[in-house]
């Protein structure tokens, strides 16, 4: 009898839960949700804080524009958090801060999501959070890209939806997050379906020809060609790895700027 694989859990420290019925209300992570093969727990730094009025933020020592998260309102839903995964006996996860600041996030990362069978995710609103919050509390700070949005929340959305739909199950096409961009470190092989003409346009006969090895060489093909010309950083990080095959090469020298 296989042991059933521990659930995958989300605590989210937000003053905005109901922005989160997005992910628990819609599509596959919505799906996935009801099968229970992920939990969502959010925390409000409101029912932590420490006065009457629930304060949980305050003007910026040195003065400047906007307001700051304070500390102890978040370390208390950290806390509770953390508690919470304790009593439901999972691993110990980690405390995220979606940030400007925080590191690029790629698949790698939402991958090692599921290893770690979640993680806290906290979401920042104003002009940010005290910084001895995340220096004492906070794990890591991961970032959506270098442009500033109102809140945490949408970048945690985004992390959670990448997450849920690695998960065995959670796609009705197990082999579709296999095939996803970024899996195999290249951007995903362009799709076509009906009408077999659009536009004048017709769909690349190979994929009609049933042939399925030379249908999965040609997509292997064009993600080479497309990561080439778009993300040619993801090509070298693949050669400096070693984790392109002879074919891959050949098409990649063949489709080089300058070559016939
Ligand atoms: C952000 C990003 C982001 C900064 C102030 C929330 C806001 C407010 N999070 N990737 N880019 N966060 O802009 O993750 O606290």
């Amino acid at each position: 009898m296989t042991a059933e694989p521990e659930p995958l859990r989300f605590d989210v420290v937000t003053l905005f839960a109901p922005m989160f019925e997005a992910v628990t209300g819609n599509g596959v992570s919505g799906r996935a949700l009801a099968r229970q093969l992920w939990q969502l727990h959010c925390w409000n730094p409101r029912d932590f804080a420490m006065d009457a009025y629930k304060t949980i933020d305050d003007r910026p020592y040195g003065g400047g524009p906007g307001m700051v998260m304070m500390a102890e309102p978040l370390r208390e839903a950290i806390l509770a958090a953390a508690a919470a995964r304790r009593g439901q006996a999972l691993p110990e996860a980690p405390v995220i801060c979606l940030s400007p600041q925080g590191r690029a996030i790629d698949h790698a990362m939402i991958a090692g999501l599921v290893s770690s069978r979640g993680a806290t995710l906290i979401c920042g609103r104003y002009e940010g959070i005290d910084q001895r919050l995340l220096d004492r509390y906070v794990d890591e700070e991961w970032s959506l890209g270098d442009f500033v949005v109102s809140g945490g929340e949408l970048p945690a959305m985004m992390i959670v939806d990448a997450a849920v739909r690695l998960l065995p199950g959670a796609l009705n096409d197990s082999l579709s997050a296999q095939q996803d961009s970024f899996v195999d470190g290249l951007l995903d092989c362009p799709h076509y379906t009906r009408p077999p003409v659009f536009d004048g346009v017709e769909v690349p006969p190979v994929l009609l020809s049933g042939h399925h090895a030379r249908i999965a060489a040609w997509r292997r093909e064009q993600s080479l060609r497309v990561t080439a010309r778009r993300r040619p950083d993801l090509i070298q990080r693949l050669r400096d790895g070693q984790q392109l095959s002879r074919q891959d090469l050949k098409i990649l020298d063949e489709s080089a700027p300058g070559k016939s």
